[in-house]
């Protein structure tokens, strides 16, 4: 009887610590990342064999989607659980400039409110140690305030490459030298997504077991320019000679290398939590800021990156929650990047901050099995900017989607449930549904304080620059 009340006493502490231990966070953003990049999301050229396992630990959300259809407010909403119409964040940074065009851009932030408890700050008020490696870009370019923006400033203990590039800038873009803030460049010829993975697993050894952490590795990867380790560009070259008149998959070498590239950083990172003993305790997360720069990476979804349909926006969302998420579940529930503050809290047993991630739901219930839906049934994009389209807002109720163009008013409604490639548009056939579905668009960008676009008075129909649809298809 003394042996084991002496036993017990020695082994309690451990035991509610055990229960007490918080999941460690591992967020994996990746840059504009098409909805069929992925094996288990359909793609055939590219070899993913790691996110295919992580996605078969973990559930797959088909209808994920990013906050905007451009890099920097759907970073911003991932961190502050808030829609980019509510921060006026709105636009990548520094976006583009049309003087001349029929609508004045509204004025926009270009930063991050210090006033807000970002998802790191929320983390690491709770003990956690919060690590953020590669890609930021929500740094207020060219004005005074512009040092107060790293990632440190935000939330973040350490910042390894993050500054305001969205894109690899340094002398060898994507291979060493990268000349990035607190990042290894290694040697010459070393590649960026490597390098990056180094500095993540390299953190994971070294921090503090005691207490638990955030990893957010929002790899630069596969932004342009798209460049990838030689011995990859030649074996996707030769490749893709059977893959000849494909429809829908896009045969690009150097590409197909930079997602097998990242594909060996998420397995690397799975194998050290492997074999730090970690991966019991861990939440791995993946997804990306916005469709993939080409149409052919979205499985046939219409648009990609800067485009108002479907292919601008729906992501690759994989959550693996071990012991809570049901091993290769997959989940049809439309769910967004400024979920991810809410949800994270929850997984962490912390309180919700509503005040906060105002635009976020927790989709724990998902996660759990607990609930097949969630308590809402809508989304909403805002853009009030030039881009690959013209300025547009967007609602998706349940099955429908309207698309709101601001300088004329047009209206393009789909029914996605039917027709998730929007090939057909409903608005002249269906106008009440459009109507009511505007209305609740017009409602909702009035309730957040949505910018507004009015007429430019210095509109030249001559001096505009004609919008015409890239050629991205080869
Ligand atoms: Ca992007």
């Amino acid at each position: 009887m003394k042996m084991l009340r002496i036993l017990s006493m020695l082994l309690l502490p451990t035991m509610l610590l055990a229960a007490d231990q918080k999941p460690n966070f591992v967020f994996l953003l990746v840059d504009d990342l098409g909805w069929a990049d992925f094996g288990c999301y359909g793609a055939e050229f590219h070899e993913t064999p790691h996110i295919d396992r992580l996605a078969s630990q973990g559930m797959l959300f088909r209808n994920g989607y990013a906050a905007c259809t451009v890099c920097s407010p759907s970073r911003a909403a991932i961190l502050t659980g808030c829609y980019p119409a509510r921060l006026h964040l709105t636009d990548w940074i520094t976006g583009h400039k049309r003087p001349y065009a029929k609508l004045a851009v509204p004025k926009w932030t270009t930063k991050m409110d210090h006033e807000r408890v970002l998802l790191p700050e929320a983390l690491r008020e709770a003990g956690y140690a919060t690590a953020f490696l590669g890609k930021w870009h929500l740094m207020p370019i060219g004005q005074a305030d512009f040092d107060q923006h790293y990632p440190t400033s935000h939330g973040f203990d350490i910042n390894i490459g993050g500054r305001e590039w969205g894109q690899p800038k340094g002398p060898g873009k994507y291979f060493s030298p990268f000349d990035m803030p607190n990042l290894d460049d290694g040697e010459a010829g070393d590649f960026l997504t490597d390098k990056l993975t180094d500095a993540a697993v390299g953190f994971m050894e070294t921090t503090d077991k005691a207490n638990p952490f955030l990893v957010y590795l929002s790899y630069y990867t596969l932004h342009g320019p798209i460049m990838a380790p030689p011995e990859l560009v030649a074996k996707y070259k030769q490749k893709a000679k059977t893959f000849e008149n494909r429809e829908n998959e896009y045969l690009n070498p150097a590409r197909a290398g930079m997602v097998e590239s990242l594909d060996t950083s998420v397995g690397r990172i799975m194998a050290k939590l492997d074999e730090l003993g970690l991966a019991d305790n861990t939440v791995v997360i993946l997804t990306g800021d916005n469709g993939g720069d080409n149409d052919k990476t979205t499985g046939g979804l219409k648009g990609f990156k800067g485009f108002s349909h479907e292919g601008g926006t729906r992501e690759p969302f994989l959550v693996k929650w071990p012991g809570k998420t049901k091993p290769g579940s997959t989940c049809d529930e439309m769910v967004i990047g400024t979920d991810f503050y809410p949800t994270l809290l929850e997984m962490a047993s912390l309180s919700s901050r509503p005040e906060q991630h105002q635009d976020g739901l927790s989709i724990v219930p998902l996660l759990t099995g607990e609930a097949t839906r969630l308590k809402r049934n809508v989304l909403y994009w805002h853009y009030p900017h030039y881009h690959r389209t013209k300025p547009y807002g967007a609602i998706r109720h349940g099955g429908w989607k309207l698309i709101e163009f601001f300088e004329d008013g047009a209206l393009e409604l789909y029914d996605l449930q039917a027709d998730p490639n929007e090939t057909a548009d409903l608005a002249a056939s269906h106008p009440e549904k459009a109507q009511k579905l505007l209305k609740e668009l017009v409602t909702w960008r009035q309730s957040v304080g949505a910018q507004e676009m009015t007429d430019n008075p210095q509109y030249d129909p001559n001096k505009v620059t004609p919008k015409k649809r890239p050629k991205r298809r080869k």
